[in-house]
């Protein structure tokens, strides 16, 4: 009996400590406002589902927003200590904006946090040749191809992703820019506009993996004498074949992209341009194929401005997955293709017919896997050089 006495007063004494202690912890932990106003990116007005979070150790706070001053600003009153916050949200379904501070909070504090756009893109332009490797080699046959690469690490799929390309060479705005269709891609380029077939998982590309879709997959540095500095693509993965032209060959055993929109008949190939070159890959909302996007007259726009007839396809900023913008070689003027979200600034880019490739740099090799640089900056992600269509990368490119 005395044991059991003498056992309920440790455990009270034990409780007293265990109040003393939470009531010291709730005087000494003391909450504070913490007020962060999110900047947009330049040229972005709206974003959805956006979240900011500020961190303390393991502990996750999520912070209200509310509009003030025409500003959204994210609050929260939360135990003081020191506080990794972010900010993320979407500007589309292949682009979002990002941002991060870090914080004392030992009194109400007021911060600010600027958002900068990041690519979500899963699949980027790994490479594109546009300029040949021999003065004029240009029709029927044409050394130029591109190659993508999933820069994710889940699968994903090629599957109706729209490519676009030939487009470049401003020195001042398009005739689309000059008429405030700023957000509309497309219309300077006299390239097919060819897409992936499938029915949205009928063509995996592995985490890491690329394919080079080529205008002619043959080894054209065998053509002979003159052509010693042509691209071999006869171990391409694709072809755009110019099913509307008989001048074109399809070759056996290698798939052909789909044709979406032809503009021009005369023109072969896709993405042709020889001083300069800006391009993009797309991918449509959901349920929404490039047949039937084509076919519907309010995606076509004959040239502002003009009275030309010719219908081009119309891509809006807000489909595009990965978009580049080259320059001419020795270019003094240029004006950008793209809306800084999509591409912030062109790169100069190779000499004409000097068979020179545009690649994207390499950030990391893992396991003879090699990450691509994606800021969505063409001056800062892409090298001017000789490229291998396919090569994989064994070597780590400086910033
Ligand atoms: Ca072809
Ligand atoms: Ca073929």
């Amino acid at each position: 009996m005395k044991r059991i006495v003498k056992f309920l007063g440790i455990v009270a004494v034990a409780a007293a400590a265990l109040i003393a202690v939470s009531c010291d912890k709730e005087e000494t932990a003391k909450n504070y406002n913490l007020s962060v106003k999110i900047i947009f990116p330049e040229g972005v007005e709206e974003l959805e589902d956006l979240v900011v979070e500020a961190v303390k150790g393991t502990t996750t706070n999520t912070l209200e927003l509310s509009a003030v001053d025409q500003a959204i600003v994210a609050s929260a009153s939360l135990p003081q200590g020191d506080y990794k916050v972010s900010a993320s949200g979407a500007i589309s379904s292949a682009k979002k904006a990002v941002g991060a501070a870090e914080v004392s909070l030992y009194a109400d504090t007021e911060i600010e946090i600027t958002l900068s756009i990041a690519s979500a893109s899963p699949i980027v332009i790994k490479a594109v040749q546009y300029t040949p490797g021999k003065q004029y080699y240009i029709q029927p046959l044409s050394d130029t191809w591109i190659e993508l690469v999933n820069n994710s690490d889940e699968v994903q799929y090629l599957d109706q992703i729209i490519l676009i390309g030939g487009m470049g060479r401003q020195t001042g705005p398009n005739a689309w820019q000059a008429n405030g269709y700023e957000n509309l891609y497309g219309g300077v380029t006299q390239s097919p506009v060819y897409a992936f077939p499938g029915n949205g998982t009928d063509y995996p590309l592995q985490p890491g993996a690329s394919v080079v879709i080529a205008n002619a997959p043959i080894d054209h540095s065998a053509q002979g004498e003159g052509f010693e500095n042509c691209a071999d693509l006869s171990k391409a993965d694709w072809e755009f074949y110019a099913s509307y032209n008989a001048k074109d060959t399809d070759y056996e055993g290698i798939p052909n992209m789909e044709l979406v929109h032809c503009p021009f008949t005369s023109q072969l190939n896709w993405g042709q341009n020889f001083f300069a070159w800006a391009g993009l890959i797309a991918k449509l909302p959901e349920g929404v194929t490039p047949a039937q996007y084509a076919a519907n007259e309010e995606n076509l726009m004959t040239t502002p401005g003009t009275t030309a007839s010719y219908q081009y396809l119309m891509i809006p900023s807000e489909y595009v997955l990965d978009a580049i913008d080259i320059w001419e070689a020795d270019a003094e003027e240029h004006y950008p293709v793209f809306l800084p979200v999509d591409d912030a600034e062109g790169i100069l880019g190779p000499e004409a017919w000097s068979g020179q490739a545009v690649r994207r740099k390499v950030t990391k090799i893992e396991n003879g896997r090699a990450y691509y640089k994606d800021t969505n900056k063409s001056s800062d992600d892409l090298v001017v050089e000789k490229v291998v269509p396919g090569a994989v990368p064994t070597q780590v490119d400086a910033e």
